[in-house]
């Protein structure tokens, strides 16, 4: 479950029924599916089966290192539509192309959202 809200108070959400870390031999893999949408948007369809990029470990599909160009580690492709380890700059801010804590789905790349959250729970 991943939550999330602005700076005007609204809250939306977006669900996964499954999500897995593949283990470090792998890259700790991303595997996530089963979306229901709670009015955020599937972020992170385009992250789904990416490996987990740092400062000091490029592992994304881009020519670049992801990490360091949004300024957030996370499970980068080329590079990102999701970005909640970004800068917090508060709401709307194009200074800097998308490394604030984006959620491109619902607000864009350069939207700062005030809060967000990803919480997992073992299958019953
Ligand atoms: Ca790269």
């Amino acid at each position: 479950m991943v939550n999330m809200e602005d700076f005007d108070g609204n809250k939306v959400f977006a669900r996964y029924s499954s999500f897995s870390i593949n283990g470090e031999s792998d890259g700790y893999r991303l595997n996530v599916s089963g979306f229901t949408d709670g009015g955020a948007g599937d972020a992170l369809n385009s992250h789904n089966r990416q490996k987990f990029s740092t400062f000091d470990r490029d592992q994304d599909s881009s020519s670049v290192n992801c990490a360091k160009t949004y300024l957030g580690p996370f499970w980068y492709s080329s590079c990102h539509h999701a970005n909640p380890n970004g800068v917090y700059r508060w709401g709307a801010d194009g200074t800097i192309f998308a490394v604030g804590v984006a959620w491109h789905q619902w607000k864009g790349h350069d939207y700062s959202l005030k809060t967000i959250s990803m919480k997992i729970r073992p299958l019953q």
